[in-house]
């Protein structure tokens, strides 16, 4: 059933395809965004506050991160061609690889990184020469963000990359920050109508495929498999997100990000912690997380053993330790 809060300050007008409420943030404070936003857990699209950050095209992200190396998810784009429950990993458990801002920097301009889908997901932006910039210190100021989960995370990638449906347990802003993205949200009510992979998975595959995934292909379902997906499409949203635009997303919504056009995409988001924490106390997707993490004691210690007991037992164990 979808609650009247999860339904308010969106758009009713067409059931097919209702867009996330724009607002000009220059307009919001702390008390205004807690109020109409954050309290009762609403996505909204903020505009106005980034209207002075540089443009972060590639040459610019070349000349700040260079030399600094980053973890790079190598996708391929195989496996869109398999059902998610048949995947090994998805999303931060993808394998990576360490490459330096420039080397990936290189597969983009190759369009390497667009033929095998290579993704620079979700690196912290800390130490580096952009962790401070202050025109997002301000944007979090103006809307009273407080009690960061992360540091900020950097994510750049070729047009046509797409972050599976998911949700997080905490609540996020996503900034985008050069080029456009297209983010399909569906509202928490609808977990099960959206397939999520089962906690099973955290025993064979520890965090690497995690149950806040759903098994859709939200723009080519298979409805024989996932009939309740068709209930779920009268809760979908869907949002633009504009060169400095930021997009609150409540802990808990569902959400599909595609980088669109055949440029470099880039943008910035940070977890923070759920407040009030009523909100946090009450959603039943923060909480089915917390059981899949306990879930996932005999893959660490199986792969912890393994580890100890290998040929190559150092590298085994530094590389684990380098995982933590
Ligand atoms: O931009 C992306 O590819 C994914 C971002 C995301 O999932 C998030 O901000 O929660």
């Amino acid at each position: 059933m979808k609650t009247p809060l999860e339904e308010k300050h969106l758009s009713d007008s067409d059931n097919s395809l209702k867009q996330v409420a724009r607002v000009d943030g220059t307009k919001l404070n702390p008390e205004t965004f807690a109020k109409q936003y954050r309290k009762d857990g609403i996505p909204v699209v903020i505009t106005g506050l980034l209207d002075s950050l540089n443009n972060w095209d590639l040459d610019f992200l070349r000349d700040k991160l260079g030399n600094q190396e980053f973890p790079v998810r190598f996708n391929g784009w195989d496996r869109y061609k398999k059902e998610k429950n048949a995947w090994n990993n998805i999303g931060s458990g993808v394998e990576s690889r360490t490459l330096s801002f420039n080397e990936y920097a290189d597969l983009l301009s190759s369009k390497e990184a667009h033929k095998n889908d290579i993704y620079l997901g979700r690196c912290a932006l800390r130490k580096t020469p952009l962790a401070d910039t202050p025109e997002l210190e301000e944007a979090d100021a103006k809307l009273g963000l407080k009690m960061p989960g992360t540091s900020p995370n950097l994510w750049v990638c070729p047009g046509s990359h797409i972050t599976p449906l998911h949700y997080d347990p905490l609540d996020g802003t996503l900034i985008q920050i050069h080029g456009e993205k297209r983010i399909v949200l569906f509202a928490p009510s609808q977990t099960y109508n959206l397939y999520p992979l089962s906690l099973f998975n955290y025993l064979k595959h520890g965090l690497k495929l995690r149950a806040n995934y759903s098994q859709v292909y939200p723009e080519n379902p298979d409805f024989v498999k996932f009939p309740k997906f068709k209930k779920a499409l009268s809760y979908r949203y869907e949002v633009i997100l504009k060169q400095g635009e930021i997009l609150f997303i409540p802990a808990g919504w569902w959400h599909e990000v595609t980088s669109l056009g055949d440029g470099v995409v880039c943008s910035i988001n940070r977890f923070w912690h759920v407040l009030p924490l009523t909100r946090a106390a009450t959603s039943w997707n923060k909480w089915r997380l917390h059981l899949g993490a306990l879930m996932t004691a005999p893959y660490i210690i199986r792969t912890w053993l393994a580890a100890i007991f290998s040929k190559d037992r150092e590298q085994k164990l530094r590389h684990l330790i380098q995982r933590l």
